[in-house]
């Protein structure tokens, strides 16, 4: 009973890790906590992504997926559209 109580600890401690998630990811590209993401930012995050990653950065590439998850368009994400959209994703 107790190697079944813990495996379920084990799952659920996974899954409110994973939930916090884009919130953690969100705030990290969010460097001046207003909210939202805007273009600037989203590079910024995009840049040191592809850095750490290894990958060529394309700030034209950025800025369309950029537009694609900004549902309102007003010109940044907010959380509710980061997560509406692909979450914790740069694609
Ligand atoms: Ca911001
Ligand atoms: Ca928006």
């Amino acid at each position: 009973m107790k190697k079944v109580i813990a495996a379920f600890v084990t799952i659920f401690s996974a899954l409110i890790v994973s939930a916090m998630e884009p919130d953690v990811w969100f705030a990290s590209v969010d460097k001046d906590k207003d909210g939202r993401a805007s273009p600037a930012e989203w590079i910024t995050k995009n840049k040191a992504e592809a850095a750490r990653t290894g990958r060529e950065f394309n700030e034209v590439k950025a800025l369309e997926k950029f537009k694609e998850r900004d549902l309102d368009k007003d010109g940044f994400i907010s959380l509710k559209e980061f997560l509406a959209t692909k979450g914790p994703t740069l694609g």
